[in-house]
């Protein structure tokens, strides 16, 4: 078990609060935030040793040098990665779907191929898709949502075929917290040889993730979502492959040579980590990746999903409270919406008592679409949340409706 009060006291932002209430954070997957000790670590980063890395041979230079690449390593062992170079950094999940997208499936992809993705996809994991297709000619498909909101799985030769080339997959779900069946979808990939990518934003928060196990040929995530800083972000890629791939942004650090004609790249990780990269960021993710660690990530996931369970027994005494995706494999994540109030009403009332919902489409408009709603309000938990927090949200959302009725 999590020891809830010792981790509050990591997280001075939870105690400011409005002056009147202490602050209730249920937006965590759209991101989290941070423990003392990756703020310390920034802190002292910034303080102490601030310098470019992989360039000066000054000892600053080679401290900030070494502290990014520890970073890495701390990121190769969390998502259990058999090499360091098999980690990029980047922006964020969307800049690391990009980078596939660009170097990966622009170059490669032409008339006749497919792209494979599925009706629940984050934004970020689609439209790069629908450019690529436009750009390359290769056609766009993608596995429905059945009427369970679940991933329609059962004839999945009607949507991979010899010609799918990359199949692009969200892990969990940011709108739903439905976790998808990606290791067995993986695997079918596989047999028709299509490049495997998964969208492991939502997931990598929440559970020990193991890309060994599940075999995928990319892999991309934030660190905001998960106690990190933000501006950072991880792609993960088998290094053959990454190998074979052209660069995604070009100039400094990403080169061996360079004359005036003509330029030949860096090893990887560096020949994708164009530029001066966001070293305090990348270090502040290896000091989150540590404190989720130290807490166990199979503790973490089972807090969140106890939490969940809670929030789904008691959300349904309310009145006019319809939740989408209440079936098995769901944790962390709860969109709803409540009978003849609009869900950004209901959060800016909620507001007033400094209970911080997210409420729209979530960068999921096809998912709203086939939910029949413009917009779902959703909670999301992470580490530091309580059933007491729930409890009040559910009193809140309560005097709400009865001031709407
Ligand atoms: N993929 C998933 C599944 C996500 O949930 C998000 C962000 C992204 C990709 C993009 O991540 P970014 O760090 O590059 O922005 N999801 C959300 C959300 O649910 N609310 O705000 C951002």
């Amino acid at each position: 078990m999590l020891d809830i009060d010792s981790i509050r006291k990591d997280f001075p932002f939870l105690e400011a609060g409005n002056g009147k209430n202490p602050l209730v954070y249920f937006d965590n997957a759209s991101t989290t935030q941070k423990p003392i000790q990756v703020l310390n670590k920034l802190d002292q980063f910034y303080r102490e040793s601030n310098a470019n890395v992989h360039r000066g041979v000054y000892r600053l230079s080679q401290q900030a040098t070494e502290s990014y690449e520890n970073a890495r390593k701390k990121i190769a062992d969390f998502i259990n990665a058999k090499e360091e170079r098999s980690i990029i950094f980047t922006r964020g999940t969307t800049e690391s779907i990009n980078l596939v997208a660009y170097a990966w499936a622009q170059q490669q992809l032409k008339p006749g191929d497919e792209i494979l993705i599925t009706e629940m996809e984050h934004h970020s994991n689609l439209v790069p898709w629908q450019i690529t297709a436009k750009r390359t000619g290769a056609s766009l498909k993608y596995i429905p949502l059945n009427d369970n909101l679940e991933l329609d799985v059962t004839n999945l030769e009607n949507y991979f075929t010899p010609n799918t080339k990359i199949f692009a997959i969200i892990h969990k779900s940011n709108s739903l917290g439905k976790i998808n069946p990606v290791q067995q979808l993986i695997e079918y990939a596989k047999t028709v040889g299509a490049i495997t990518v998964v969208d492991g934003a939502q997931s990598v928060p929440h559970t020990a993730v193991d890309v060994q196990k599940l075999d995928c040929d990319f892999f991309a995530c934030s660190g905001h979502k998960m106690l990190g800083p933000t501006g950072i972000g991880i792609l993960y890629g088998k290094p053959e492959l990454l190998e074979s791939m052209e660069p995604f942004q070009s100039g400094g650090e990403m080169i061996d040579t360079v004359s005036m004609t003509e330029s030949t790249w860096n090893d990887i990780p560096w020949k994708f980590e164009a530029g001066t990269p966001s070293i305090a960021q990348a270090v502040g993710l290896g000091e989150a990746v540590d404190y989720l660690q130290n807490l166990n990530m199979q503790t973490v996931e089972d807090h969140i999903g106890e939490l969940t369970e809670y929030a789904l027994e008691n959300i349904q005494q309310i009145n006019g409270v319809k939740v989408y995706n209440q079936e098995n494999n769901r944790s962390g994540i709860i969109s709803f919406n409540v009978e003849g109030v609009h869900p950004h009403d209901l959060a800016q009332f909620l507001d007033q008592d400094e209970i911080a919902i997210r409420t729209g489409h979530h960068c999921t408009q096809p998912i709203m679409k086939k939910l029949g709603v413009s917009a779902t309000a959703r909670i999301s938990f992470y580490i530091y949340n309580t059933k007491d927090e729930i409890d009040k949200l559910f009193r809140c959302m309560k005097s709400t409706l009865n001031y709407f009725n």
